[in-house]
Formats: C-alpha cells, sequence, structure tokens
C-alpha cells in the first residue's frame, strides 16, 4: 500500500536507494592490510572511517570472488568463495557487520554473463560433448558467426572437443547459457546466498548481454565497432530479469543497478520501470562516451554535448524511471583528469566542480574511490606499465600488428585505459597503500596527490552530500537546464514543490561573466559572488 507521504510532489516513490549515494570500492586497489601488496577486505575495514565520513549510504564492492584474475575478478571461480587475496568469508562477514555498524549498505558485483573458464561449471562443460554441464556454456560444432569479444578478436574459441564456445568477453571468460533453466536457479541460488548473509542488493555487470540471439546472424555492418548494441538485445534478456525479480529479488528489501553497456535510452524504461519489476537502475553510458568517436577512440568532448546527454536522459526517463549519475568506475579514466583540469593550478577546483555535477543532479549518484581524493591520471609510455588486458590485446591485436604506431596508441590509452583508475590509491606522501611492493604501481604523482592532500576535495564532497540529504529538491527534484548552448557554462534548476536550487558550472579555466542571482551561493568551491565566474567555480544558490 502507498500512502501519500511516500509520493513526492512531482510523482516520484520515495525509496531509501533513490536517496541513497554510493561510494565504490575497488578491493584490489583501495588498501592492503598484510603486507603481500594486494588490497584487500580487512583493509577496506580500516578504512571504513574514511568512506563512513563522505557521508555516503552504500558502499559497492567490486568482485570479492575467487578468481583466477583474467580479468581482475571479473572473471569467477567460485561465487561463494572470497578470493584468498582479499581474505576468507569470515572477513566478508566482519566488514558487512563493520558496514551495517557505521549505518551504511553493502552491494556487491553480480557477473553472472559469464564465468571464468577455471569455473567447476566450465571445467565439466568442456570435458565432453555429453556432459550434464555441457549445456550450461554454449557451444557449437562449427563458428557460428562473426561476432568480436569486446576484448578484441573472435568471440568464439574452439576447444580440445573440437567444438567452439562464446566469449563476448576474453576467452577466460566463458558465456554462460541462460537459455537453459537450471543455469538461471543455480545464478538466483547463489543471489540467495549473498542475500541471505545480509547485503543489501548487487551492480550486475554486463547483465543486458545475457540472452543471445542463437540463429547468429552476423554484426551488421554498422554495429562492427559497438557490438554491444548487438549483445544487449537478445531476445530474453526481460524475461530473466523479470523472473529474477519475481523469485529472488523481490523477497528481499534490496537495490540493483545493471551495467547497462550497449542499451540505447529509448531502450532504457523496459530494464528498469518501476511497472515492469526488473531492475531497479541502470547505469548508461552515454556520459562516458561523450570522448569517444565512433571507432571507439579517444577525441576531444565539448560541455554542450554532455550537457545534452544529461538533457536527453531526462526527458526518456519518466517518474517510473530512476536514473543514476556517474563519470567514473573502474572502468574509466580519472574523472579530474577526463572532465575537469588536472593542472596544479586547476586541479583541486575542478575536482569540486564536477563532485558538484555529480552531487546535485537527479538520479543516484555513484562515487569512485579516489574521485574525493581528486587523484589523476597517469602518463604511461611503455607497454610494461600496464595491466589491462583490454589494453595487452589491443596492444597485440593493433600494435603489434602494425595498424597502429605506438605513439598513437599510448595517446590513446592516455586518454582512455582503464588502469588509470586501477592504480592503488595512494593514502599518504609515502604511498601508504602497502608495507609491501604494491600489486601495481601507484601514479608516480604520489607525493604530491594523495589522499592527505586532497583534504579539501574531500570535504567538498561531504559538504555535497550533507546537502543532498538535506534537501529532497536536490534528490528529487526536476531538472531544467537554464543554458542548453553555452558552451563553458553549465547552469540548471532543480526544483521540488516551493523549493528550487540554482547550480552554475564555469567548466573551463577562463573567467565568465554570467547571470548569477545577487545573494551569496549556499555552498561554492570558492568565496567569488559576483556575477563574473572565476575559473571552474561551482555555485549552488538556493531560490526560495
Ligand atoms: O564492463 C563491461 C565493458 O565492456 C567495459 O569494460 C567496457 O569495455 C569498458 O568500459 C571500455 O569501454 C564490465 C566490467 O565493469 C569490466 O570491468 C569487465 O572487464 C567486463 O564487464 C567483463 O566482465
Ligand atoms: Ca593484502
Amino acid at each position: 500500500m502507498q500512502t501519500a507521504d511516500m509520493i513526492t510532489p512531482n510523482g516520484y516513490v520515495r525509496r531509501w536507494w533513490k536517496a541513497a549515494v554510493v561510494y565504490q570500492v575497488y578491493p584490489r586497489s583501495f588498501y592492503d592490510s598484510n603486507g603481500d601488496g594486494i588490497g584487500d577486505l580487512r583493509g577496506i575495514i580500516a578504512k571504513l572511517d574514511h568512506i563512513k565520513g563522505l557521508g555516503v549510504d552504500v558502499i559497492w564492492l567490486s568482485p570479492h570472488f575467487d578468481s583466477p584474475n583474467a580479468d581482475n575478478g571479473y572473471d569467477i571461480r567460485d561465487y561463494r568463495r572470497v578470493g584468498a587475496e582479499f581474505g576468507t568469508m569470515a572477513d566478508f562477514d566482519d566488514l558487512l557487520a563493520a558496514i551495517k555498524a557505521a549505518g551504511m549498505r553493502l552491494i556487491i558485483d553480480l557477473v553472472v554473463n559469464h564465468t571464468s573458464d577455471e569455473h567447476a561449471w566450465f571445467a565439466e562443460s568442456r570435458s565432453s560433448r555429453d556432459n550434464p554441464k555441457r549445456d550450461y556454456y554454449i557451444w557449437s560444432d562449427h563458428k557460428p558467426n562473426d561476432w568480436t569479444s569486446i576484448f578484441g578478436g573472435s568471440a568464439w574459441t574452439q576447444d580440445a572437443s573440437g567444438d567452439w564456445y562464446l566469449h563476448l568477453f576474453d576467452p577466460k571468460q566463458p558465456d554462460l547459457n541462460w537459455d537453459n533453466p537450471a543455469v538461471r536457479h543455480d545464478v538466483y541460488d547463489l543471489m540467495r546466498f549473498w542475500l541471505d548473509k545480509g547485503v543489501d542488493g548487487f551492480r550486475m555487470d554486463v547483465i543486458p548481454f545475457i540472452s543471445k540471439d542463437k540463429s547468429f546472424p552476423d554484426l551488421p555492418e554498422d554495429l562492427r565497432a559497438k557490438p554491444q548494441y548487438v549483445y544487449a538485445n537478445g531476445p530474453y534478456v526481460h524475461d530473466y530479469l523479470h523472473e529474477m525479480n519475481r523469485d529472488v529479488l523481490s523477497q528481499y528489501d534490496v537495490m540493483t543497478v545493471g551495467e547497462a553497456f550497449g542499451v540505447t535510452l529509448v531502450d532504457t524504461p523496459k530494464l528498469i520501470d518501476e511497472r515492469r519489476q526488473e531492475l531497479d537502475m541502470i547505469f548508461q553510458f552515454a556520459a562516458v562516451e561523450v570522448d569517444r568517436g565512433p571507432d571507439g577512440r579517444w577525441r576531444p568532448w565539448r560541455l554542450t554535448d554532455l550537457k545534452a546527454v544529461f538533457a536527453r536522459q531526462d526527458a526518456a526517463l519518466d517518474r517510473h524511471c530512476w536514473p543514476t549519475v556517474f563519470l567514473s568506475n573502474h572502468d574509466n579514466p580519472r574523472i579530474v583528469s577526463r572532465f575537469g583540469d588536472d593542472s596544479q593550478q586547476w586541479r583541486e577546483k575542478s575536482a569540486m566542480l564536477l563532485a558538484t555535477l555529480i552531487l546535485t543532479m537527479k538520479g543516484t549518484p555513484f562515487i569512485y574511490q579516489g574521485d574525493e581524493m581528486g587523484l589523476t591520471n597517469r602518463a604511461f609510455s611503455d607497454i610494461s606499465q600496464f595491466n589491462d588486458l583490454w589494453t595487452l590485446n589491443a596492444w597485440r591485436d593493433e600494435v603489434e600488428s602494425g595498424q597502429w604506431r605506438p605513439e598513437a596508441f599510448f595517446a590513446n590509452q592516455n586518454r582512455l585505459s582503464r588502469d588509470h583508475a586501477r592504480m592503488p590509491i595512494p593514502w599518504t606522501a609515502e604511498g601508504g597503500f602497502t608495507t609491501g611492493t604494491p600489486w601495481f604501481a601507484l601514479n608516480p604523482n604520489f607525493a604530491e596527490i594523495n589522499a592527505t592532500t586532497g583534504q579539501d576535495i574531500y570535504d567538498h564532497y561531504a559538504r555535497l552530500i550533507a546537502l543532498r540529504h538535506a534537501n529532497p529538491a536536490l534528490i528529487y527534484g526536476d531538472y531544467e537546464d537554464i543554458a542548453p548552448d553555452h558552451p563553458q557554462i553549465f547552469a540548471y534548476r532543480r526544483t521540488l514543490g516551493d523549493t528550487s536550487f540554482l547550480i552554475i558550472l564555469n567548466f573551463s579555466s577562463e573567467a565568465v561573466a554570467f547571470d548569477c542571482p545577487a545573494r551569496a551561493p549556499i555552498l561554492a568551491n570558492d568565496n567569488g559572488s559576483t556575477g563574473e565566474l572565476a575559473g571552474w567555480d561551482a555555485r549552488i544558490y538556493r531560490l526560495d
């Protein structure tokens, strides 16, 4: 039963996860508690005050499961085991208890489009054509089509039996066959295993890819560089998600956020319209693709394009659909290097501006670890400095084969590499991530850019989160871009009932004249309050 106070004046049903702010932890790189060089669960417990101090409500933990780590844990060998490098199940239980004791919630990563090829199911499945688990994966006695892996090369690999198996990612990540009811049953069971421990939901890895068109048509010419738009459109994805909701999710008070790689805005409501009972939210990729050309390579972005992403998203989603806001995660470069200005002069201020954007936009905000410190990209100059298989595969397929010059390759990777976000967190000017040798080198700038020197940025995040929590208009309020064509200024209103906020952001290092209210802003990243905005000024005004 819904009562009137559960509905906002503009028609949204209030839910805890709509009002929440989420902080993503990539455990391998967060904090190492035992000196083996790898971040771990006890390390998260040790740094929980840092997360709690921001005022966030939910922690999203990237995969903490047993994995051979071909893709840093996104290739799971055992869904019910904690990765040995991260600790034990007792450590997980302690972490969950500590998070709850701190008044926060925990969501974990559900990676069930594929498993590791070292998962027991795949070991059985590949062992013979008539093994009972053969049909847990997608096999064919010939190579059925020209599908490519997101990480490069063919999506089909021939195995010892002579048959081919499908992997939309690395060959070490075979795709599960969701058309097999036994697979779905086993996935729902492992979900219950974690929900019964008390986790508060899931971030679902590439979840729209789970259903495959088994007639296996070739990729259409116009989508060869973006096959995700084919893979996300299998015939039964909505049937399976509805079933998962009915059988599992609806039995618990949890949140779900699907990684909707390859889902267009038009198709988004099919996944998240609350009347359909599939997912609560998805990550839309449009914002993090504004600097990618049709070939997937980096190209300069324009503020007007980024503004258009938010405007289009708002227009496409009605009050039955709830958006997310994110500009970074473990697959993307550092937010301040990408959308701000990471020069010494402007790094801090532009990091605060980006925080202001994320935390005053409509939708549940997701913050990626280290962005609250203003961490930056690094300049990679040699292939040996990378870890990510996506980059290493691209080097093999595109540079070693002569298609790309190394300089062009590095220029592109220095913009887009996933490794920028995966460098261990520099907690102090000495590094402070581990007492041992880190699994992956820290950004060479750690003496200058670290958690201690990032304190002002951190404090700004905390102020913004407190302001958002205290003002439903910043959560549920209607969104209106008041200067969509302005090349440097992003200015918008958030309005709920009689309350209205005006947010004005100068996305440039130049001073810009803009018609600002005469009163002082209630929160800003500078003390200016005139009609002229200094470089990277970010101001919030209350209008009522
Ligand atoms: O990501 C899906 C995905 O395809 C992205 O990694 C994308 O390729 C990247 O943003 C470059 O555009 C998910 C996980 O987030 C990622 O870490 C995994 O590698 C991938 O799935 C496979 O599980
Ligand atoms: Ca460790």
